[in-house]
C-alpha cells in the first residue's frame, strides 16, 4: 500500500480510538517492547544438523507436509531467517535446538560445545538478536523407548543429564557473550503408551536428574532456566512425567521458570488464566505460543480468540516483560518462512489489538458492577479500525503491510526457495 495512504488511515483511525479514550500512540511504544523468540526448527522440519539423527516420531512430535524449500543447512536457514525477521516489526530473539550446531563430523549430544555454536552467535551478533537455547532430548536412539532423564536405566540418564548440562553452558555462554540472558528451555518426551505401573518411581528419576542438571547455577543475567510440560503425547497417551504438576512445583521450589505450551493443555483449559495465578508466586514464565488441534499440539499460530485473551491478560499484568514469549509450532506443508511471519505477526497483532481496548472503560464498568456497558464495550471494539494502526506500525518499523507481505513469500519462494529440490 503506498505510504500517504496508509498515513491517511491511521490519522483517521487515531481519532476514532481517541473518542473511545484510547491513546494509540501509546499502545505502539509498548507494542516495541515485546520481543518474540523465533524457533529455528520451522525453518527445516525439526531436522537439525546431526547427520545421524533418528525419527523425531519417537518421542511423540510429528511433522507432516512436503512442501519444497526446505533449509538444508545452516546457510540456508539463515538466509530464511533473515527473510523472516525482515517481515516482522520490532526487534525479536532466535531461538536454536541443540541439534542446530555447526558438527563438522560426528559428535555426541554429551560432547556438545560452546564452539558449535559459535557461527550462530557471530550471526546473531551481527543481526543485533539474542539467542534462547533447547537441549534436544530426542530423535536419537538413546531416546528411542520415549525416555530419557526418568530413563530407569542409570546410564541412559547419565547420557541424558550430561547433555542437558552440555546444553546450559552454551546457553550461558551466548547470554555472556551477547550480555544478555539467554533462556534455556528443557522438554523431554517422558512417558509410557500404556498404563504406567509405578508413576512414582519415573517422577523420582526425573527430580534426581534435575537436581544433578541443576547443580551448577549460573547468573540469571547469562542464564534462565524453564522446563516445559506436556498433557500427552503421540506414545504418551496414559502417562507424561513430566506433567504440569510436577513442574510447577519444582520451579517455584527452585526459583525456575514453567514453560507453558498452548498446545500441552486440555482444549477447554485456557493458558491466558494461568499467568496471573503463577505470577503470584513465580517470578518468570515462558510462553510456547502454538496452536493446539486434536492430537497435535504444534499447528501454526493464526490471531484467535485463544490468541486475543492471552495477549489482553498479558498487557493488563503489572510486569508484563516477566512473560517471554516463543513461537513453537512445525508445519511441512506450507511455506516455511511464511508460517515463521504469520505466527509472529499474528501474536504482535494480538498485543496491539489488546493494548488498544478501551479497558479505562472496561474496567470501571466492571467495577461499578455495570455487566452490560462491559460486555458493550468488547462488542464496539469489533469495529474499530486496528489494521490501520497495525499497517502504520509496519510501515514505521520498514516492513510490509499486511496485505502485502504474503506477496514477498511468494517472490521468495520462487527465488530461492523453488530452486533447493
Ligand atoms: C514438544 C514441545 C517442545 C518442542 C520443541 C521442538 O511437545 O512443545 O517445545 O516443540 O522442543
Ligand atoms: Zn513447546
Amino acid at each position: 500500500m503506498e505510504q500517504a495512504i496508509v498515513e491517511k488511515r491511521y490519522l483517521e483511525a487515531r481519532e476514532k480510538y481517541k473518542e473511545i479514550g484510547v491513546n494509540v500512540d501509546e499502545a505502539l511504544n509498548k507494542l516495541t517492547s515485546f520481543s518474540l523468540s523465533l524457533h529455528c526448527w520451522q525453518g527445516d522440519d525439526v531436522q537439525g544438523f546431526e547427520r545421524n539423527a533418528s525419527s523425531l516420531s519417537d518421542s511423540g512430535l510429528q511433522v507432516t507436509g512436503r512442501y519444497p524449500g526446505r533449509a538444508r543447512n545452516v546457510q540456508e536457514l539463515r538466509q530464511d531467517l533473515e527473510k523472516a525477521f525482515s517481515l516482522i516489526p520490532g526487534r525479536h530473539r532466535l531461538n536454536l535446538h541443540a541439534i542446530y550446531g555447526e558438527f563438522n563430523g560426528p559428535v555426541e549430544r554429551n560432547e556438545y560445545e560452546p564452539d558449535h555454536f559459535r557461527g550462530w552467535l557471530e550471526w546473531a551478533k551481527a543481526h543485533e538478536l539474542k539467542l534462547d537455547f533447547n537441549a534436544t532430548c530426542f530423535a536419537h536412539p538413546k531416546a528411542s523407548d520415549g525416555l530419557t532423564l526418568s530413563h530407569p536405566k542409570k546410564e541412559i540418564r547419565k547420557f541424558w543429564i550430561e547433555h542437558v548440562k552440555c546444553c546450559r553452558k552454551i546457553a550461558a555462554y551466548f547470554g555472556r557473550e551477547l550480555k544478555a540472558f539467554s533462556i534455556h528451555n528443557l522438554w523431554i518426551p517422558d512417558g509410557l503408551k500404556d498404563l504406567p505401573s509405578d508413576r512414582w518411581l519415573y517422577r523420582h528419576l526425573l527430580y534426581q536428574s534435575l537436581e544433578e542438571i541443576f547443580e551448577l547455577d549460573f547468573s540469571q543475567t547469562q542464564l534462565k532456566d524453564s522446563l516445559e510440560s506436556k498433557l500427552f503425547g503421540i506414545g504418551s497417551e496414559a502417562f507424561v512425567v513430566g506433567s504440569h504438576e510436577f513442574y510447577l512445583s519444582y520451579a517455584i521450589k527452585k526459583g525456575k521458570m514453567v514453560c507453558l505450551d498452548l498446545g500441552h493443555f486440555h482444549p477447554t483449559e485456557l493458558v491466558a488464566d494461568k499467568l496471573s495465578a503463577i505470577l503470584q508466586v513465580s517470578n518468570e514464565i515462558l510462553l510456547h505460543l502454538s496452536r493446539g488441534i486434536r492430537w497435535d499440539s504444534d499447528h501454526v499460530v493464526i490471531l484467535n480468540e485463544e490468541i486475543e485473551t492471552l495477549a489482553e491478560e498479558i498487557v493488563n499484568l503489572p510486569n508484563p516483560e516477566k512473560v517471554h514469549l516463543a513461537l513453537d509450532y512445525f508445519d511441512a506443508s506450507l511455506n516455511r518462512v511464511g508460517a515463521w511471519v504469520l505466527g509472529a505477526r499474528a501474536v504482535l497483532r494480538g498485543l496491539l489489538r489488546a493494548l488498544l481496548l478501551p479497558w479505562a472503560r472496561i474496567k470501571e464498568a466492571e467495577l461499578q458492577g455495570d455487566n452490560l456497558a462491559k460486555l458493550a464495550w468488547r462488542q464496539i471494539v469489533k469495529d474499530m479500525p486496528v489494521g490501520a494502526i497495525w499497517d502504520y506500525y509496519c510501515l514505521k518499523n520498514n516492513v510490509p503491510d499486511e496485505k502485502s507481505w504474503p506477496q514477498e513469500i511468494k517472490a521468495y519462494e520462487a527465488s530461492v526457495l523453488r530452486n533447493r529440490d
